[in-house]
């Protein structure tokens, strides 16, 4: 038994026979888990950087704290970091980029003159990546958002100007959704706000409605473009009064019939985003979720395997929510090697829907409706022992993605030999 191949092979096939046991199909687990597509977020690569020749200092109330060698400089290394980081991880996934990550050849191209142009090079390689991407515009690290306000602005020039970028965006979007055969998830978070408090928490809300609504209001159709809103509770700098507050974009969300999205990291520290999936998707279309782990506050460390992440995928699963809702991670950690912080949230993300999909749901359910919270509860307990473990190695296996802990030696290698000949340039600590 030291082979270790087989080793797995074995403990799959006891593992599979115990859920069998409970009327759980692991194969048919995995064949569910293989469809589900995480979307990575580009920013963990470079600390929210981007590519702009502007050189604007990250801003919006964003931190990344850490000086990791071997920040990817350019587009070329984004992508190599990505690759690496996607051979790390079983199935099929997507890119989700921002806007300042086009590819400007060194021009200043303003940010309400984005076009498809600037990312058919992004484009191009999703294609042969195969994978499918998201987009999102960005209204900060920008001098006409250096105030803090972008589309709630009471000036109507800078407004109009990021209702423009917003436009622009939707545009890229859809073009993104044509050429890759997959809708586009175009999500847009603004970081308006005040840091103390406001005269008017209305002005400005009001404004926003008719902003977004001036920004969304050329259809799409859904099959290239899907619309999202992400809402904040504070921020850094707008720690009294954010406009796109929950409230808010639940009702726009709501009213316009556009995406929500849930930051896992956005709301008060005990409040969390598993008990509003099953709410919202009552009276919303699709939910983009932006999976984080909020440490204190919204302090976008890297996903864990945590109670509210396995709570996360259960509802996902046991809903039956998974075509309705697009899964994206959103966290920036400049402390550890970046693509290990992919690998390792991105494996977390997959993980817990394994175990999600391995739970036999009807039997709880049943037992729920008969009012038998004991065996409910005991249930619940026994799974969390059950050999999930050895389910993930054989999917990881199969896939052909290294198992357990084997990446990350092959991740200490790409260190070696590529990260650290990079120069550590504006490290941000
Ligand atoms: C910020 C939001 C937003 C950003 C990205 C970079 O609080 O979470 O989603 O993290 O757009
Ligand atoms: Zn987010």
């Amino acid at each position: 038994m030291s082979d270790p191949i087989k080793r797995i092979e074995q403990a799959y096939q006891l593992a599979s026979e115990r859920y069998a046991e409970l009327g759980v199909q692991t194969d048919a687990a995995i064949k569910n888990l293989a469809s589900i597509a995480i979307s990575l977020h580009c920013w963990q690569g470079d600390d929210v950087g981007g590519f702009e020749s502007s050189g604007e200092e990250l801003g919006g109330g964003l931190a990344v704290t850490g000086n990791y060698p071997g920040k990817a400089r350019t587009i070329d290394e984004l992508r190599l970091d990505l690759e690496k980081a996607y051979v790390m991880i079983p199935g099929a996934h997507r890119l989700n980029l921002h806007a300042i990550y086009g590819e400007f050849s060194g021009q200043h191209v303003e940010r309400d003159e984005i076009g498809p142009e600037h990312f058919q090079g992004w484009i191009d390689w999703a294609k042969q990546q195969q994978i499918g991407l998201d987009f999102n515009p960005t209204f900060f690290s920008h001098e006409k958002a250096n105030d803090g306000l972008t589309l709630s602005h009471p000036d109507s020039g800078i407004r109009n100007f990021w209702i423009d970028h917003g436009i622009a965006s939707r545009k890229i979007g859809a073009a993104m959704g044509q050429a890759l055969g997959s809708p586009c998830v175009t999500n847009v978070w603004i970081p308006d706000g005040y840091k103390d408090t406001p005269a008017s928490r209305k002005a400005p809300r009001e404004r926003l409605v008719e902003s977004l609504d001036a920004m969304f209001s050329e259809e799409i159709d859904p099959k290239l473009n899907l619309d999202a809103v992400e809402s904040k509770l504070f921020g850094i700098g707008s720690e009294s009064y954010v406009v796109g507050s929950h409230e808010f974009y639940l009702g726009y969300a709501i009213m316009r019939q556009k995406l929500l999205c849930l930051d896992a990291g956005h709301f008060h520290p005990t409040e969390v985003i598993s008990d509003k999936i099953s709410s919202v998707l009552n009276y919303v279309p699709e939910l983009l979720l932006h999976v984080s782990r909020g440490v204190r506050w919204d302090s976008d460390h890297v996903v864990t395997y945590t109670d509210e992440l396995q709570a996360i995928a259960q509802e996902l699963v046991r809903g039956e929510y998974l075509s309705r809702v697009h899964i994206g991670l959103d966290f920036f950690d400049a402390s550890i090697n970046r693509i290990a912080a992919w690998v390792i949230g991105t494996r977390n993300m997959i993980k817990a829907l394994l175990v999600a999909l391995l739970e036999p749901t009807a039997q709880l359910e049943q037992l729920e409706l008969a009012g038998d919270f004991t065996s409910r509860l005991a249930l619940m307990e026994e799974q969390k022992s059950l050999p999930f473990g050895a389910v993930w190695d054989y999917y990881c296996l199969t896939s052909g993605v290294p198992t357990g802990s084997n990446w990350l030696s092959e991740l200490k290698q790409y260190e070696n030999k590529v990260l650290s000949h990079r120069s550590n340039v504006s490290a941000t600590v």
